[in-house]
């Protein structure tokens, strides 16, 4: 992959911008109904605030990927009202996105999020964030029916955002439950079982539903390009998710905008399970005593000991980095022989959203 030029950033910036502004159209859309439910001026504010606070500001990778996909499987530019019905899916994606989020920093007691306090976190809200979050949902399911009603695939797109909502409140259940906060026991950690935690809490909502939604908008019905496609985007998905944890523990929280906590609450992470696989027997004890304990000093320790050879986390990571870049490189490589109607493109660019990322 060579550096992108000067005219692909603006390009980029200029999509990005075109994408964010249908953000208020969506937003004035879900306030004008509760105006007309009739609920008082500080709920609807208390709304806007939540999700003006938590859906944009983000990368917007799997919102813009929905809007990328149809364009690139439609082959041509797409006209106004073909590109709000796709922007309207991503940002239905990064509602879910928001939803997810919010309560995932409740669950893992994460303090800050896109360089802010978490939304549990910030003044007033406390514990208020579980019914936003619920609500960041809800306005899938509004939107979806205001602008998808009639068309034939609209239970196409609610079974896509329910089953992967499942699929995905499945992974944080198995996520959460590796990790007891009062009984660390390392033994239960494998990469096996990162493997089923990253592709059910990450890759499925992430990945694979932002190109589901574009090829049901375009008109593709054959299982096999689905399972062409989930066959791609899972790895695609553990791969970003393995980045989350590297960047957990190596990314700077001014950088990624977020203050790692995976050490602190015994996550069964990728960094870990690495760590278990190349510790020497003292490296090993070391671990036993400091993993997912609830202090500063024990995280530092295991910190600063991902570092240390034979372990040596960060080398690691980069060699697992152009690993599976190439494995993807090499499925994707192979999409168009299947004749399913595909594009590699599609793969490509979300591949190229992530590749090497630093946040
Ligand atoms: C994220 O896992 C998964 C979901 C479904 C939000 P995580 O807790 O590692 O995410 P983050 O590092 O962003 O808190
Ligand atoms: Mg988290
Ligand atoms: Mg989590
Ligand atoms: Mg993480």
């Amino acid at each position: 992959m060579t550096a992108p030029t000067k005219k692909a950033s603006v390009d980029k910036a200029a999509r990005r911008k075109r994408f964010e502004d249908v953000f208020p159209v969506i937003a004035e859309e879900l306030l004008g109904y509760i105006r007309g439910e009739g609920m008082p001026q500080d709920a609807v504010e208390w709304y806007e605030k939540n999700l003006y606070a938590n859906t944009p500001g983000g990368k917007l990778n799997r919102g813009l990927s929905v809007v990328d996909s149809v364009e690139i499987l439609k082959g041509s530019e797409l006209g106004d009202e073909e590109y709000l019905k796709a922007a309207i899916l991503g940002w239905c994606v990064e509602l879910l996105q928001a939803y997810f989020l919010v309560a995932d920093d409740i669950m893992d007691q994460s303090v800050t999020r896109r360089g802010q306090p978490c939304w549990y976190r910030q003044p007033g809200v406390g514990n208020i964030a579980i019914n936003d979050a619920f609500m960041l949902e809800a306005a899938i399911y509004h939107l979806l029916k205001k602008h998808f009603r009639q068309q034939t695939y609209y239970v196409d797109l609610l079974e896509l955002f329910l089953e992967t909502t499942f699929q995905t409140e499945l992974g944080q259940l198995i996520d959460l439950i590796t990790a007891p906060e009062d009984s660390v026991d390392l033994n239960k950690f494998s990469l096996e079982k990162h493997h089923l935690i990253v592709v059910y809490k990450t890759a499925f909502y992430s990945f694979y539903l932002p190109v589901a939604l574009a090829m049901r908008v375009v008109g593709i019905t054959d299982k096999a390009a689905y399972d062409l496609a989930l066959s791609i985007l899972i790895p695609l998905g553990e791969y970003f998710q393995v980045q989350d944890d590297y960047l957990d523990c190596y990314g700077k929280p001014e950088h990624i905008g977020k203050i790692g906590t995976d050490i602190l609450d015994n996550k069964c992470s990728w960094n870990i399970n690495t760590a278990l696989r190349y510790a020497t027997p003292a490296q090993r004890q070391i671990l036993d005593d400091n993993y997912g304990r609830k202090n500063p000093e024990s995280e530092a320790r295991v910190k600063a000991l991902f570092s240390e050879a034979p372990i040596s986390i960060p080398e690691r990571y980069e060699a697992y980095e152009a690993e599976v870049y190439s494995k993807l490189q090499g499925l994707i490589g192979k999409v168009e022989e299947q004749g399913a109607g595909l594009k590699r493109e599609v793969f490509e660019s979300f591949l190229g959203k992530i590749y090497k990322r630093s946040k």
